[in-house]
């Protein structure tokens, strides 16, 4: 039950706002590690889906003010 997903988020300019979206991920219930990267501005984040779903996991990065897009 434990699955990685990755999405694209969109708008980072700087690495404080990379910092953002990877503390609200890894406090979120379910998720057990997040990992958000500037440079491709991609997250992995490897999450418990019987806790939280991929879609609530973009509704977490969204509501920091960045667009998500789910990867795989
Ligand atoms: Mo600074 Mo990154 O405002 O947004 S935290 S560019």
């Amino acid at each position: 039950n434990i699955l990685l997903c990755r999405l694209h988020i969109k708008g980072m300019a700087c690495k404080y706002c990379t910092s953002t979206v990877q503390f609200v991920l890894q406090a979120s219930p379910g998720v057990q590690r997040a990992s958000v990267a500037l440079a491709t501005e991609e997250a992995e984040i490897r999450y418990d889906r019987r806790i939280v779903s991929a879609s609530q996991l973009i509704q977490v990065v969204e509501e920091t003010g960045f667009e998500a897009i789910l990867l795989t």
